[in-house]
């Protein structure tokens, strides 16, 4: 997969040399470029920045070095190699939730081009232009202000590169996560078996595999029930089984009709 990333604080980028994306790009799997929106002004004080229409604070991005930013990453003619126009991803607080899901579909593109916009964002003329020639989307990461779409693109680089195809290997089978079923996962646990003072279930030590899934099934359901109420609400119905209920049952869920979350 080939990705491209525009911003004006390209050092933002440097984790991406670590771990397995940094092994994903040294194989060749993930072919990443980072990129200086300022290549792409000509004052001599390289602004990227101007007042709102409409007035309010702060500073919006022109679209001018956009334009032109796009223009050369997502070029109008297709790529000798036969590439075709990436998908343009634009991180905003405005966008569609990023998701599991969502990771999965852009793992399976070949070429992706993230924009980071800073201070009030990006002139919305960059993103309608932009949506005449490729596919363009706005994510958000969650409900909550961030600077920038820097950190936001490294989040969903993280989650749709451990998709391609090689970089996980065998460890971790990824249709047995959390997000894929519907549950938070149940916690885990490893040596020492007592640890100042904390044990680790007898359940897991039993050898009891079958135990042991039921056990994992009945943490999942209770946690997911306590903490996202909502995953619990959105499950298929006939994903519950009676012994799934039982265990939602011993854990107070669902709550009482008029309760309201603090
Ligand atoms: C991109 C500029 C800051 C945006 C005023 C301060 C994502 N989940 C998320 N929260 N925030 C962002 C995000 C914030 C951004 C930019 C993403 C570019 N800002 C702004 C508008 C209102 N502030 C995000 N993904």
């Amino acid at each position: 997969m080939r990705v491209d990333i525009v911003s004006i604080f390209p050092e933002y980028f440097a984790p991406l040399d670590l771990s397995l994306i940094g092994k994903a790009r040294a194989s060749g799997t993930l072919r990443l470029a980072v990129h200086d929106l300022r290549t792409w002004t000509h004052d001599v004080h390289r602004t990227v920045d101007d007042t709102p229409y409409g007035g309010g604070p702060g500073m919006v991005m022109r679209p001018e070095p956009w334009g032109e930013a796009l223009d050369a990453l997502a070029p109008d003619e297709l790529s000798p190699d036969g590439h075709t126009l990436p998908r343009l991803l634009v991180p905003s607080p405005a966008g569609v939730p990023f998701t599991q899901a969502m990771a999965h579909e852009l793992a399976a593109e070949s070429h992706l081009l993230f924009a980071c916009g800073r201070y009030e964002g990006i002139d919305q003329r960059v993103l309608d232009h932009a949506a005449t020639r490729m596919r363009v989307t706005e994510v958000s990461l969650g409900d909550y202000v961030l600077f920038g779409g820097e950190v936001a693109v490294l989040v969903i680089l993280e989650a749709v590169t451990r998709l391609l195809p090689g970089v996980l290997g065998n460890a971790g089978s990824l249709d047995e996560e959390s997000h894929a079923h519907g549950l938070l996962e149940a916690p885990m646990y490893t040596k020492p078996a007592s640890w100042r003072g904390h044990e680790v279930p007898e359940v897991l030590r039993s050898g009891d595999h079958g135990k042991i899934a039921r056990w994992r099934r009945d943490e999942a359901l209770l946690r997911t029930a306590g903490r996202r109420p909502d995953m619990i609400v959105a499950l298929p119905p006939e994903s519950l089984d009676k012994r799934d209920r039982a265990a939602l049952d011993r854990g107070g869920f669902p709550p009482p009709a008029g309760d309201v979350a603090k």
